[in-house]
This record gives C-alpha cells, structure tokens and sequence, in this order.
C-alpha cells in the first residue's frame, strides 16, 4: 500500500505523523496474524477519514433529533440494506461503537437485570463480555458460562448446555467466540432455547466476513434470533459493531431503543459510511474468493501444525483461526512465543487454552489466523511457508542467526504481497 497521504498532519502535527508513518511501516514490513485483525481498503479508509466525523445524528433515519440530516440518512439506509442483504436478514442496527457495546445493547434489549444468560466460557473460547466475572455485566445479568466436552475435538457439551438451560431458565441462549476454531451446532443451540423460551444470539464478530462470503454456516439458517459482531476482523470493514435481527419486529425494535438512547449518543457516521463501503465490497464476488481462500489458508497451516505434532485445541480448524498449545507441545509459554514471533516479524497473540494451568499474562497458547495475510494475497504454499517458520522460531529463540534469517524470509515476503489499496473492481 502506498503511503496514506496526510499533508495537513505532517505540517501541523510532526509528532502523530511520524507515528502514523511508523504504524505504516510495521503493517507493510511484517506479518499480520491476529486473526481479528485486517486491512481495510482505500475506498474504507477514506470514508472512514470524511467530513461524516463532523455530524451529529442521535436517532435513526428520518426520525432524528438534529438538523441537517440528507446525507447521514442515505448512508444509514444504504449500511443497513446492504447488512441485511449480506446475513439474510431483516433488521440491521449499524450504530453500535464496536463489539462490546452491541453486546451490551442486545442483553439490556432482551433482558431484565437478574435475568439469566448463557454464555460460552472465556478459557473455552467466549469473549469478556459474554459474562466474564471482571465485566460489569456480569453484575447486572446472571451469567452462566458452558463448555466444551473435549478440548482435543472442540465439540461443545451440548448435553450440559441443555440441562443447565432446563435448570436456569435462560433468557438468553449465546453462541459465539474470540477464540474458538470450529463449526458450532446452531440447530442443537435452537433446540435447547426453544425448550427452555429462550431467544437465541450469536455473537459472530470473528466469522461475520466468512458468514457473508457463505463458506461458515449462517446462525439464521438455523433459526436464530439475534447476531451482534464487529464489522472488522473477517469482514474487513472500519472497527465498529452491528447488531442483526432475524426477522422479528418486536425484537429489532428493543435493540434500536436499547442503542439509542439507551447506551449511546450520537452515532458516529464517518464509520457507518466506512461500514457501508466494506459491505459493499463484502458483497462482491471477489469476497467469496477470499473468504474461501482464508478458509484454505487455515487448514494449509493446520496441516504443519499437525505434522509438528504441535496441539491445538478443537484439534484443529474450520475457520480462519488456530489455538495452538506451544507450552504443552514445545515448551515455550505464550508470552515468550509472542515475542520471538514479534522479534521476527509475525505479529500474533498469546491466549490462555481451554482449563489454562498458567496465567493469562503468560498463558499456554497463542492465537493465530489468515485474514491479513489473505488480503495480502497470500494462498496456501505461503501460509505452509510462514506456519514452517514460526515453529522453526518458536524452537530456536535463543538463536539470533536463525532469527535474523527467518525475519529475512519474512521481509521477502511482505515486499513480494504488498498490501493492496483495494479489492473489488470499480
Ligand atoms: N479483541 C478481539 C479479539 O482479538 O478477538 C475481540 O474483542
């Protein structure tokens, strides 16, 4: 990508342009393995970057409480159809801030405080703010967290999920994960709400972009009700959050008082824009491309992993991300593989594993994933290439020869795939 042009930061603010330029750099010269992590096309980047920061728009479209309000209208109308088209659904709110705040929203939208919810353990996969005891959600809704029967298969103990729905009487039924590598059984999830009356919620924010290119299952295939996510991450677009509905109005209607003026003000409409371009682009045919091919990219370094005889947890991967056990297979914490990783270029994340015996600042495990790196343009002998050299890393970390040499190969790399301005033909 070339370099963004910012003439105005530059002569007015050296200091946060010389950030802007190093950040620059960091993302063209090494790997980008978070896997919620993605770069954004120019036609993103520049929505994100337009004269919609300047507006205040409390409200929905055509029902707004500030003046002014043409231009914010029309790009709502057209990030909320464009939503809906892509997931298959009826009522899309694209005003949450990120992830957090839609989850927030969605509880407060179909709950009471005390009312119950389940919600996947974080070691096992949720996120915080599926009730975490640290969150202050978790002191307002009772949550109850479930599990996976089998850290070795993934597959979720669905026998538990269900008599403990029958014992709780949730309001609230949640699937969804940060860290979670395989298909969840949606039908099993709808099963147990309907026996319980409880509404069904997917949290999809790493999968959105592998829903919309339809190479991952749709929970509203299956009869879900709600789906909150971020509208980065797979999906590629500007960091934010949205929250779908399937079909009822009852439902859409709760979550839209619940966003506003429930938890936040004006929403911030330089980002809807932004998430208006990116599921444009989601739309398009190249879109499918390249979720299929993050999907290939998953498996092509699951395959190494394997060989390496390296764990990883759900045993492997039916998405875009991998958890792999670096402690137990080659004695290296997580921490400690995060940084020789970052020493070599490869930028990734530490993640505690499913009944962690280490701590979260120094857990067993790290994440990784293929949706930066496959909008890079990177197919599968690249990714078997990177996956050969993180673990040829991961076991000479004290070998600085080695590590200048794999942080060589990496750099090749990154000048061979520079990061594209865009993806979609005009
Ligand atoms: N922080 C995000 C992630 O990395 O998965 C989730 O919120």
């Amino acid at each position: 990508m070339t370099q963004q042009s910012i003439p105005f930061i530059e002569i007015q603010d050296p200091q946060i342009a010389k950030a802007i330029r190093g950040e620059e750099l960091r993302e063209a010269e090494g790997l980008e393995l978070i896997p919620s992590e993605n770069y954004v096309s120019r036609a993103v980047l520049e929505a994100n970057g337009s004269v919609f920061t300047n507006k205040y728009s409390e409200g929905y479209p055509h029902r707004r409480y500030y003046g002014g309000q043409t231009y914010t209208d029309i790009v709502e109308e057209i990030a909320i159809e464009r939503a809906c088209k892509l997931f298959g659904c009826k009522y899309a709110n694209v005003q949450p801030l990120s992830g957090a705040p839609a989850n927030v929203a969605t509880y407060f939208a179909l709950c009471k405080p005390g009312d119950t919810i389940l919600g996947m353990d974080l070691s096992h996969g949720g996120h915080l703010t599926h009730g975490h005891p640290v969150t202050h959600l978790a002191k307002i809704f009772n949550f109850i967290r479930y599990k996976m029967k089998s850290p070795e298969t993934g597959e979720i103990d669905y026998d538990a999920l269900r008599e403990t729905a029958l014992k709780e009487k949730p309001k609230v039924i949640l699937a969804g994960f940060s860290a979670y590598s395989r298909e969840l059984d949606y039908a099993k999830f709808v099963a147990i709400a309907k026996e319980v009356g409880a509404i069904t919620v997917a949290d999809m924010a790493h999968i959105a972009g592998l829903i919309a290119g339809k190479v991952v299952k749709n929970p509203f295939d299956y009869g879900f009700d709600v789906i909150t996510t971020t509208t980065h991450k797979t999906l590629r677009g500007p960091r934010g959050g949205m929250i779908l509905t399937r079909e009822s109005e009852e439902i859409a209607k709760a979550i839209d008082k619940s966003i506003f003026p429930g938890l936040q003000g004006g929403p911030h409409m330089h980002i809807i824009a932004a998430k208006a371009v990116a599921f444009g682009e989601a739309l398009k045919p190249e879109f499918q491309e390249y979720t299929k091919q993050i999907l290939k990219n998953a498996k092509a370094m699951e395959k190494i992993f394997q060989a390496h005889n390296i764990r990883m947890i759900g045993g492997g991967t039916d998405n875009h991300l991998i958890l792999a056990d670096v402690f137990g297979s080659l004695g290296v914490t997580g921490k400690e593989a995060q940084t020789v990783l970052d020493e070599v270029g490869i930028t990734l994340n530490m993640n505690s594993i499913a009944d962690d015996v280490r701590p979260p600042m120094d857990p067993s495990g790290i994440r990784f994933g293929t949706p930066a790196i496959t909008t890079r343009g990177f197919k599968e002998s690249e990714c078997t290439k990177v996956a050969e050299l993180m673990i040829e890393a991961m076991k000479n970390r004290e070998n600085e020869m080695v590590k200048r040499r794999i942080h060589e190969e990496i750099r090749e790399l990154c000048a061979i795939f520079p990061i594209p301005e865009g993806f979609v033909k005009a």
